[in-house]
C-alpha cells in the first residue's frame, strides 16, 4: 500500500511539473537569440512567472480574454504595454539587453498576474 502511495505522489508530482512547463515555450531564433513566449491571462498560468534567459533574449506575452497591462515595478528593466483590453491574442514583447532581474505585474490583478524574468550572461 506504502509503495502504490509513493507512485501516486511521483505521478502527481511529474504531472505538475508538466503543467508548469507547458505554460512557457521557447524557440531559438537565426541570430542565436532564443524567443520566450509567455500566456498573459488572469490564470494560474500567469500567476508568478519564473524565468531565466540570457542577455539579448526576447519574452512576448500573449493575451487571452479580459483586460490586462503588462508593466515593470521593479529592477533593472523599465516597460509598460499600456492597457490592452478584450483583445484574445494581443502580443507585447521586450528585449531584456540589461543582466539582473526585473518585477512586472498586471495591474487590474496583481495578485494572479505577476513574475520576474532574471538575466544571466
Ligand atoms: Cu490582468
Amino acid at each position: 500500500m506504502k509503495f502504490f502511495f509513493t507512485i501516486l505522489v511521483f505521478t502527481l508530482l511529474i504531472a505538475c511539473e508538466r503543467d508548469s512547463l507547458s505554460d512557457i515555450s521557447s524557440s531559438t531564433l537565426d541570430d542565436g537569440i532564443t524567443l520566450y513566449d509567455l500566456p498573459w491571462q488572469n490564470s494560474s498560468a500567469s500567476t508568478n512567472q519564473q524565468l531565466s534567459i540570457q542577455v539579448g533574449d526576447t519574452v512576448r506575452w500573449t493575451w487571452d480574454s479580459g483586460g490586462h497591462n503588462l508593466r515593470s515595478t521593479s529592477g533593472v528593466e523599465n516597460f509598460n504595454s499600456g492597457f490592452i483590453d478584450a483583445n484574445p491574442g494581443y502580443q507585447f514583447q521586450w528585449i531584456f539587453n540589461e543582466l539582473g532581474s526585473t518585477q512586472y505585474v498586471c495591474d487590474p490583478h496583481p495578485s494572479t498576474m505577476f513574475g520576474t524574468i532574471n538575466v544571466n550572461e
